[in-house]
Formats: C-alpha cells, sequence, structure tokens
C-alpha cells in the first residue's frame, strides 16, 4: 500500500545507497508496456519511464521510425544508434525517487531488435559489429543499473491483432512473421537466458488478457516493485 510511512522508509532506503529499486518493462511491441507503467502513476514515488518513441518519430523534423520501417536495410543502422543513444539517457537520467520504472532498455534493443536485424540480414556484419562494439564499451564502461524486469509475455498473434487496431501509421506493414521472431527472442533473452547477460531476476506476468482484466494481472507485481524499494 503506498503511503507516507513507507514513502518514508524509501528514502532511507534511497539515502542508503542513493539508487533507485530499478524495473524495466519489456515484451513485445503491443504487449500494454505502457499501459503497465500508467498502472503505476498512482503511486507517487516512482519515476516512470516511457519509451522515447516521440523522438524516434521526431528528430529534428525526420521520422526515423518511418524510414527504418519503410526502407529498413538503408535505415537499422541509423534507426538502433538512435535508439541506443535515447535508451542510453532514460538509464542515465537522475532519479529523484526510490524507484524507477523504464519501458524498455538498451538490452532489449540489443537481444531483441538488432540480434532480429543481424539475423534476418537487414544489418550488414559490418553495422552490426559496430553497434555491438558500442553496447560492450556501453556496458562495461557506464553503469546501467537493473534490479527487476518484468516481461509482459504475449502471444503473438494476440498483440498481431493489437498493433493492427492501435493502428500505428509506421507499423501498418508489419508482419505476423516479425511479431512472431521478436517473441522468440525476447523468451530466449528472458526465459531461456541463452545471453550471457539477463541483467536482473526476471517476473513473467501474462500480459494476453484484455485491459478489463489485466489490472488484477498487474496488482500481482505491485508488492514486488514497490516492497523490494524499502
Ligand atoms: P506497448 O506499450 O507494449 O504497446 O509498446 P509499444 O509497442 O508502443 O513499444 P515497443 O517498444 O514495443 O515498440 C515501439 C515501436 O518501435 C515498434 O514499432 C517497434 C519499434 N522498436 C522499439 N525498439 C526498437 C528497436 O530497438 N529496434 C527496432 N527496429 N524497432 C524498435
Amino acid at each position: 500500500v503506498a503511503g507516507p510511512v513507507r514513502f518514508c522508509h524509501k528514502m532511507n532506503a534511497m539515502a542508503m545507497n542513493n539508487k533507485p529499486f530499478t524495473v524495466f518493462v519489456e515484451g513485445n511491441i503491443g504487449s500494454g508496456k505502457t499501459t503497465f507503467l500508467e498502472h503505476f502513476r498512482r503511486f507517487e514515488d516512482i519515476t516512470l519511464l516511457t519509451e522515447p518513441v516521440e523522438e524516434w518519430r521526431n528528430l529534428k523534423g525526420w521520422n526515423l521510425l518511418d524510414l527504418m520501417y519503410k526502407d529498413t536495410a538503408k535505415w537499422a543502422m541509423t534507426f538502433q544508434s538512435y535508439v541506443s543513444l535515447t535508451m542510453l539517457d532514460m538509464h542515465r537520467r537522475p532519479t529523484p525517487t526510490p524507484v524507477k520504472l523504464m519501458e524498455r532498455s538498451l538490452y532489449s534493443a540489443r537481444y531483441c531488435f538488432v540480434e532480429h536485424m543481424m539475423r534476418s540480414g537487414t544489418l550488414h556484419p559490418a553495422e552490426f559489429a559496430v553497434l555491438d562494439e558500442w553496447f560492450r564499451f556501453i556496458m562495461n564502461q557506464i553503469q546501467i543499473d537493473a534490479d527487476l524486469i518484468v516481461y509482459l509475455k504475449t502471444t503473438p498473434a494476440v498483440v498481431y491483432e493489437r498493433i493492427k487496431k492501435r493502428a500505428r501509421s509506421e507499423e501498418q506493414c508489419v508482419p505476423l512473421s516479425y511479431i512472431e521472431e521478436l517473441h522468440k527472442l525476447h523468451e530466449d533473452w528472458l526465459v531461456n537466458r541463452s545471453h550471457a547477460e539477463c541483467p536482473a531476476p526476471v517476473l513473467v506476468i501474462d500480459a494476453d488478457l484484455d485491459l478489463s482484466q489485466i489490472t488484477e494481472e498487474y496488482k500481482k507485481s505491485e508488492h514486488q516493485i514497490l516492497r523490494k524499494a524499502v
């Protein structure tokens, strides 16, 4: 339960180690990451960092997300490079609260999206090598804190329908096969643990449920996210 007493305890915890309890919210496109973050807006002592999609849609007037979907081979490198920058900015942003909830992370950019582009040949091996070197450099040289990963697990066909319904203009031509491949990559990273780096324990949430039922599912994660910071 949120309240002044718990908040006070948390502030003490913060004062002691000076780092917020940091949670990454991960899951396929359309899995409800933004909705999950919004659920936690009711708690005053949490910083919510939603994904910078709007920045990707407007960098000095350029819609990088659109360019990437329209001509992936040409724009993948540019897009991923900007995604990394905006993600790093989120990881490093000073947080005045004891809990920080972030939508996605540098890890999912690397292990899901860049991995997919490399395997499908969209990225030239040389381009992949540069992105991978950047990723390794950042991981070795810059402190990226992670205490918990919330994995919104979905069925590809379910999120595919959601994506079609929400009709974000850039995503109109996204095929089901892409969503299926991204699903496998999330599972490999967060469930099968096939990469060395899974930076925190993973809490799996059934995110196939529709909006009317999902709140109950989200509530199950509240104590893990709120209590651990005390
Ligand atoms: P939500 O709230 O779960 O529905 O989340 P979305 O679907 O708004 O957010 P997300 O991150 O799954 O995807 C936003 C769009 O940006 C989507 O078209 C996929 C794309 N995207 C996100 N991160 C990356 C990335 O690192 N590389 C590529 N190629 N696309 C990305």
